[in-house]
């Protein structure tokens, strides 16, 4: 049988390269070999403050980018995740099986949490919640980004811990994570990750730049001292990164664009990668302008919640009955 595959991605700001590279690229490429859920998971979103009006316009942007990027609504069920109540549902009864110190040692809520004054109780329980997502489709794979490794180990911790004390109820899902594009960095600090929300948008290539922007953004991104084009992720982790970009966006291996461009100066190279770039996203560029004309989005997004739904209310019903809870199932 077709493994279930299911992935998220958060409306929280214009999808990076990062994103692209380590999640969407691969959704496409799974959902032909697998029944695939793709969400956009906006009850993560409001975990940190968002503005209503912005964050509509960003749910319905991010189904036109995963439409745009390729993947077909006739082979995988996209949808938004408030659309399905069975998520917030399956979250709190979730919650009712994690301890405070599993969810204090996760580091993307330090990270989050760190230099705020206040935070939501959303925030500290944001793991439950994306443990939720994926086991109410009994999800085989999760395609994410290398950042994402540490929640689907407490996903798979949770999902084994319930169905040994109420019974085989969850299937155990698996991280997928491609060597490729796992982790794209900023173009300002090949320390940090790229992330739609850092402060500085030169720190990152969204799907939606210009190509006059994406130019620019590349030409100001940091080298490191020393001037040829080699792979060398320890010492020259800047040029590093915009070499993983460069074989990434273009299918090609490093190698080949290290010798492309030996001999030649970092000038040339990010002039290069900036036209493959280009070259990649403005196809792209005029899918999404399309779709999000068209007003077929939310039709789109209302067929895939229906299907969604479906299979995440069995899953609910034998939760409910596993732990001993209401009278219809
Ligand atoms: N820099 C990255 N390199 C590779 N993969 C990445 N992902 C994110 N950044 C990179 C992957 O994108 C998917 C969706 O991520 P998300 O929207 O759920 O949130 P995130 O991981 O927190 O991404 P951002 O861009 O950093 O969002 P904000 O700034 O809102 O927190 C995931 O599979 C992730 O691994």
């Amino acid at each position: 049988m077709a493994p279930i595959v299911f992935s998220g991605i958060q409306p929280t700001g214009q999808i990076t390269l990062g994103n692209y590279l380590g999640a969407l690229k691969h959704f496409v490429k799974a959902q032909h070999d697998a029944q695939s859920y793709y969400c956009i998971v906006d009850l993560h979103a409001i975990t940190v403050p968002q503005d209503p009006k912005e964050l509509k316009t960003r749910i319905l942007d991010l189904a036109a980018l995963y439409l745009a990027v390729g993947l077909d609504p006739q082979i995988a069920t996209l949808f938004v995740q408030s659309d399905v109540k069975e998520h917030a549902e399956l979250g709190w009864l979730l919650q009712c099986n994690v301890h405070m110190g599993e969810l204090s040692r996760m580091t993307q809520y330090k990270e989050k949490a760190e230099g705020k004054d206040a935070v939501t109780v959303g925030l500290f329980t944001y793991p439950a919640l994306m443990a939720a997502d994926i086991l109410l489709y009994q999800t085989n794979l999760v395609p994410v980004g290398e950042d994402q490794k540490q929640h689907i180990e407490i996903t798979r911790d949770i999902a084994l811990r319930f169905n040994a004390r109420f019974g085989d109820t969850f299937t155990i899902p698996e991280g997928m994570i491609t060597k490729e594009g796992a982790r794209i960095m900023s173009l300002d600090d090949p320390t940090k990750k790229m992330s739609k929300s850092n402060p500085n948008p030169a720190s990152r290539i969204e799907l939606s730049d210009t190509p006059d922007e994406i130019r620019k953004k590349f030409s100001r991104a940091v080298t490191d001292s020393g001037r040829g084009v080699t792979f060398d992720p320890e010492k020259k982790a800047a040029v590093a990164n915009l070499l993983t970009i460069y074989a990434t966006i273009t299918d090609r291996s490093i190698e080949s664009i290290v010798n492309e461009y030996e001999g030649r100066g970092y000038g040339d190279f990010k002039k290069g990668l900036g036209e493959a770039v280009i070259a990649h996203l403005e196809p792209i560029q005029s899918r999404f302008q399309s779709l999000r004309q068209s007003g077929d989005v939310v039709d789109i997004l209302q067929e895939g919640a229906h299907r969604a739904r479906e299979s995440a209310q069995k899953t609910i019903d034998l939760v409910k009955r596993n732990i001993g809870l209401g009278t219809y199932y």
